[in-house]
């Protein structure tokens, strides 16, 4: 027999994840702590379970039946098993439960099971995240009717009740600019609202309910006139007649999501709250989505980085194994201090959301919560798209064979950067959390992070590199073309100081407890540069598209 390369094993996502145990042990009480750990360790053991199932399976892709034998349409959806445990396994841990329970703690004790559940999950966290951020809508909106009938059915923990909710806003003229969207309310001579419209992008078809942008017939046209509602998918265990499923989408990754082009034909629905400005309605929503989109981009930069540092230890080259050549070795650290800084960022938006709903945040935390939560979702999902094909490439001609199971998350990392608005959506984003004294906050905020932390140089370093930012923000802050052709560069610089800053916090409290990586991963972070700050377009742009 010729030789025979050994798999890369996957150690327990749990119980080896050095960042995450450091986190928890720094930011939560220890009983807290304790009372998280086994649910933590069980999804860990599931993560496990999932990854070596996934070598064994060819069930990939969810299968709509539109017709049935007789003619009747009966738009049945075979899920894969992830989805059809997805369930049973986030209801038994409490996934969602957890992040409306009343404790400060409560966002980042649902997103560290986020975290671990995630690649597992076969992006059945895609309408997790919808479910969460529809309840987190409903609770901000007040509407009390509504909150009692979805709330106990969204959160709650018995699989044969739970509900999944879609968050239905893109449409075929409206995928960022949602102020086209053309599905119209109209209301019955009884009162009741009824949705007409297609929508394009539906990764909860298999839910119980969404939350939908319409524009309530009459109302004017942009943003401000469109009103959002709730509406349920099911009489029973049938899918009402008013809701017809196109087709499922063909993606370039996410295969086990149905993502579904579909048809409302007078659904029936109720309005959240006042019957405009649905887009301010939905915003707590999106917050939200886009903080399980910055967590899930870690949880898979986390996975490809695993699997490529137990993969070098396996692989021999060359006459010595890949982790003892000092160019393979510095990639690797070069991606571990990239991931240690985009983990950091993504838990503190998780941490801050906790704290901010629960009321114990300061004003200005919740001002940098605003800026923080674009800024995470833009950068973590360009982050997660390099990391992932840079873990690919350590495997050499192995990472782009599908049955290593390794090309699918490189296909599913580009989602991060698209779902939920892209990175330039999101940079402009930005530039309305700016608004007012967004800097500011943000600049407060860093300043505590960075309290006793004994690395000067990278003290120094975050600091003259806002104050850079500052003084751009001066310089074009005044003009608007300006500032949105740079607003990309400001996103990023904004986002790897906060991150730098955040790994400063957690690199001293490692280092007091003696483990030296987190300070390690901040002097690497910081070596490759905090500023992405855009130089002024001297009319280059035009003249390069011209
Ligand atoms: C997981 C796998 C998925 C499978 C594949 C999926 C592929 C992708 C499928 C998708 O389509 S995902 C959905 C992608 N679409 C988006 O995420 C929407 C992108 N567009 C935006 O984010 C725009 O910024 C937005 C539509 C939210 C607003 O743009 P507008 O129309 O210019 O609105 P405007 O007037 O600026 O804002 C309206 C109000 O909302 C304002 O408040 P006021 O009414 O009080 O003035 C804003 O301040 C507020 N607002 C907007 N964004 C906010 C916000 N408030 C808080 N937080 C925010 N993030």
């Amino acid at each position: 027999m010729s030789f025979l390369q050994d798999a890369p094993v996957l150690a327990h996502p749990y119980r080896n994840d050095r960042s995450l145990l450091a986190l928890l042990g720094r930011a939560l009480p220890a009983e807290r702590r304790a009372a998280l750990d086994a649910d933590l360790d069980a999804l860990g053991d599931y993560a496990l379970h999932a990854w070596e199932r996934a070598g064994t399976s060819s069930r990939r892709k969810p299968v709509l039946t539109q017709w049935d034998a007789w003619g009747r349409r009966v738009d049945r959806i075979e899920l894969t098993p992830a989805w059809q445990e997805g369930a049973a396994v986030t209801t038994r841990h409490a996934v969602l439960a957890a992040g409306h329970a009343d404790s400060a703690h409560a966002r980042l004790e649902e997103f560290a099971r986020v975290y671990l559940y995630h690649v597992a999950s076969e992006f059945y966290t895609c309408p997790l995240a919808m479910t969460d951020g529809a309840a987190t809508a409903l609770k901000a909106a007040g509407n009390t009717a509504l909150i009692e009938r979805a709330l106990p059915r969204f959160l709650g923990r018995d699989p044969e009740t739970f509900w999944l909710s879609g968050q239905w806003m893109t449409e075929t003229p409206g995928g960022s600019d949602v102020g086209r969207t053309e599905t119209v309310a109209r209301q019955d001579a009884d009162g009741q609202w009824r949705l007409h419209g297609r929508k394009w992008f539906s990764s909860a078809v298999v839910g119980e309910a969404a939350l939908a942008l319409a524009r309530p017939e009459g109302a004017g046209g942009g943003t401000a006139a469109l009103a959002l509602f709730y509406a349920e998918t099911m009489d029973g265990d049938r899918r009402k007649p008013e809701l017809v499923i196109d087709r499922l989408k063909d993606k370039l990754g996410t295969h086990e999501l149905p993502t579904a082009e579909i048809h409302l034909e007078g659904l029936p629905a109720w309005p959240v709250g006042e019957l405009a400005h649905g887009v301010r309605q939905v915003a707590p929503m999106l917050n939200v989505t886009r903080t399980w989109n910055g967590i899930c981009a870690v949880a898979s930069m986390r996975r490809a980085l695993a699997l490529a540092r137990d993969y070098a230890a396996r692989r021999e080259a060359f006459g010595r194994p890949l982790i003892e050549q000092p160019l393979h070795a510095r990639t690797l650290a070069d991606m571990q201090a990239q991931f240690e800084a985009a983990f950091a960022l993504a838990f503190e938006v998780a941490t801050l959301l906790g704290r901010v709903e629960h009321g114990a945040a300061e004003p200005h935390e919740a001002a940098a919560l605003r800026l923080l939560t674009p800024l995470c979702k833009l950068w973590t999902g360009k982050l997660a798209v390099k990391l992932c094909s840079e873990a690919l490439e350590c495997f050499g001609g192995a990472g782009y064979i599908e049955d290593t199971g390794l090309p699918q998350l490189l296909r599913d990392a580009q989602v991060y950067a698209i779902w939920e608005g892209t990175t330039n959506v999101l940079s402009l984003d930005s530039l309305r959390a700016l608004a007012g004294d967004g800097l500011g906050a943000l600049r407060r905020v860093v300043g505590d992070w960075l309290n006793g932390s004994d690395d000067m140089h990278a003290v120094s370093a975050i600091q003259q590199t806002l104050e850079a930012a500052s003084r751009w923000l001066e310089r074009h802050g005044a003009t608007r073309d300006e500032l949105e052709s740079g607003a990309r560069g400001l996103a990023f610089t904004l986002a790897r100081c906060s991150a730098a800053a955040l790994l400063a916090r957690q690199a001293t409290w490692s280092r007091q407890r003696g483990d030296a990586r987190p300070a390690a991963a901040l002097r690497r972070f910081v070596g490759h540069g905090l500023h992405r700050l855009a130089s002024p377009d001297t009319g280059d742009t035009a003249l390069l598209l011209g």
